[in-house]
């Protein structure tokens, strides 16, 4: 199964800032595809629902530092 998210992530300033929160992204099982863009502060994520969790996603966004709130 594929569930895809948007995500907004505030505090972000430079693109190592979002390099992090996607590599982040990229390493959690169940997560198919993670692209975090720093112009529009947002996250788009595809990922397994059976596996991984949208609660799950958006801890290791706050995990890095950053503040993760679900658009859709
Ligand atoms: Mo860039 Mo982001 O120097 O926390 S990595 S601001």
């Amino acid at each position: 199964a594929t569930q895809v998210c948007r995500i907004h992530i505030n505090g972000m300033t430079c693109t190592s800032c979002s390099s992090t929160i996607e590599s982040a992204l990229q390493a959690i099982h169940g997560v198919q595809k993670a692209q975090v863009a720093l112009a529009t502060e947002e996250a788009e994520v595809q990922y397994d629902p059976k596996i991984v969790s949208y609660t799950q996603i958006s801890e290791a966004i706050e995990d890095t530092g950053f503040e993760a709130i679900l658009i859709s």
